[in-house]
């Protein structure tokens, strides 16, 4: 089963909205298979983000996502990574679709509330870096078939 990760960024942390976050994607039907709570310090920050680094905005993302709490999620499914994409919508807010998670609950891209991988290898490299040593299930549910044809 494919799977994808996520990210509560600090932003949607603080404003309360984390199981809105995680419900919405739980919701579509994607199977929760990891989850922690954690601080992402700066080192964590940098090789996740890595492919920014140079940017103009790459000291405010690590700055951003080192701020504060988040909650590293593994979602498992048909399409996942695809799928999560969706939900979460453009990376600039103001860009998103009404219904969306951003598109609904952000204004601005540096204030983004929610990471979603970005391909399937992305997100064998940020479950590596977010899971390292840390358990991610393989698990069915009684009702996945209602799900996943
Ligand atoms: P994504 O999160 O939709 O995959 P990426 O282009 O991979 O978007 O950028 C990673 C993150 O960096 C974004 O989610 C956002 O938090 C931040 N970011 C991207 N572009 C900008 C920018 O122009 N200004 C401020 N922050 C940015
Ligand atoms: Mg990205």
């Amino acid at each position: 089963m494919e799977r994808t990760l996520i990210l509560v960024k600090p932003d949607a942390m603080q404003r309360g909205l984390a199981f809105d976050v995680l419900g919405r994607l739980e919701g579509r039907g994607l199977r929760i298979a990891g989850l922690r709570l954690l601080q992402v310090d700066e080192a964590m920050a940098k090789r996740h983000y890595g492919e920014h680094e140079g940017k103009p905005f790459f000291e405010g993302l690590v700055s951003y996502i080192t701020s504060g709490p988040i909650i590293a999620a593994v979602f498992e499914g048909t399409n996942a990574v695809t799928a999560a994409r969706s939900t979460i919508g453009s990376t600039n807010p103001t860009e998103s679709a009404p219904g969306t998670i951003r598109g609904d609950l952000g204004l601005e891209i540096g204030r983004n509330l929610v990471h979603g991988s970005d391909s399937v290898e992305s997100a064998n490299r940020e479950i590596g870096i977010f899971f390292d040593g840390q358990p991610v299930l393989d698990w069915q549910r009684s009702t996945d078939g209602w799900v996943f044809e």
